[in-house]
């Protein structure tokens, strides 16, 4: 029976409270062990290993190292749950659950030994190859650099772990006005790409307090869980950037959302404290007012 895409995924009934914390317990450890992986294991003159869509999109040694640590450990412990990967791809499974993973989420940050990048583990619901047909319902996002391990299962909240094991909750800014907000971004790996989304940088930059360009979306989204930034958009990542920290975000209290009467997704990903929401998006679909 097809699913009716205009009403909210549903949690199945199987999935009770006490197994949602036991994901996403199961997603931070998987998280920060594939993080403390590709820090301590980073070759000493680490290179591009492969290119994706374009000669800047890349790929290191460490992410493919990192993806078939998540990998063995998902297929040891949760044999029956499906796995979408960044640089494995899909594999089938048969409990209705799919571990969506970004080995490391900002490999250009990584590449250049900039702090700024994380490794994203998310469990969904729903299909997970299609738009808008999927829902995360636990994640984690370890970032080795920074110390901190942001997590989240659906209706029970998030938080941060900080390096000395401090565990804080999570709640988003209480920013009302645009024209104050801190506003977090990042663009594609094509040139044609990059240019539609600096022109809407440039119309935006006049109405908010500032833009950040970290480069990585799943720290992006953290940074809204814990009120570091107000508000985030971004068109054009994938399931895998986008998992763990669209609940983490959520369960902080942001509103979500894409494209106007779309979901939060590859056409657009907006996650922001709720008192800016609707000022952002009128700002970037000027067309839908
Ligand atoms: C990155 C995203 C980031 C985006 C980059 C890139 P990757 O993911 O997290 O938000 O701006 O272009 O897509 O490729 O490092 O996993």
């Amino acid at each position: 029976m097809e699913r009716d895409t205009d009403a909210p995924l549903a949690l199945p009934e199987w999935l009770s409270a006490e197994e949602l914390t036991r994901l996403r317990d199961l997603a931070t450890a998987m998280a920060d062990d594939a993080a403390r992986l590709v820090v301590t294991e980073r070759p000493r003159s680490l290179g591009v290993e492969a290119t994706k869509s374009s000669e800047v999109d890349v790929v290191t040694v460490m992410d493919q190292r990192s993806e078939q640590l998540l990998r063995e450990r998902i297929d040891a412990e949760r044999p029956d749950d499906a796995i979408l990967g960044e640089e494995g791809g899909a594999s089938e499974g048969t409990s209705g659950l799919t571990w969506v993973v970004d080995p490391i989420d900002g490999t250009v940050n990584y590449l250049y030994g900039h702090p700024f990048f994380a490794v994203s583990v998310a469990v969904c619901i729903g299909d997970t190859t299609r738009e808008g047909a999927w829902l995360p319902v636990a994640g984690a996002v370890s970032a080795p650099l920074l110390g901190e391990t942001y997590a989240a299962a659906h209706g029970q909240g998030a938080h941060l772990v900080t390096a000395d094991g401090r565990r804080e909750p999570l709640a988003v800014s209480d920013c009302e006005r645009l024209e104050l907000a801190l506003v977090g971004t990042g663009f594609g790996y094509e040139a044609a790409k990059r240019e539609e989304q600096g022109a809407a940088v440039a119309q935006l930059l006049p109405k908010v307090r500032d833009i950040r360009r970290g480069g990585s979306a799943a720290l992006d989204l953290c940074f809204v869980a814990s009120g570091r930034l107000d508000g985030y958009y971004e068109s054009g990542i994938n399931a895998w950037d986008q998992a763990a920290g669209q609940v983490i975000a959520t369960e902080a209290g942001a509103a979500i959302g894409g494209a106007p009467g779309g979901e939060m997704g590859k056409a657009m990903a907006i996650a922001t404290a709720p008192g800016i929401f609707a000022d952002l998006t009128d700002c970037l679909f000027p067309e839908a007012r």
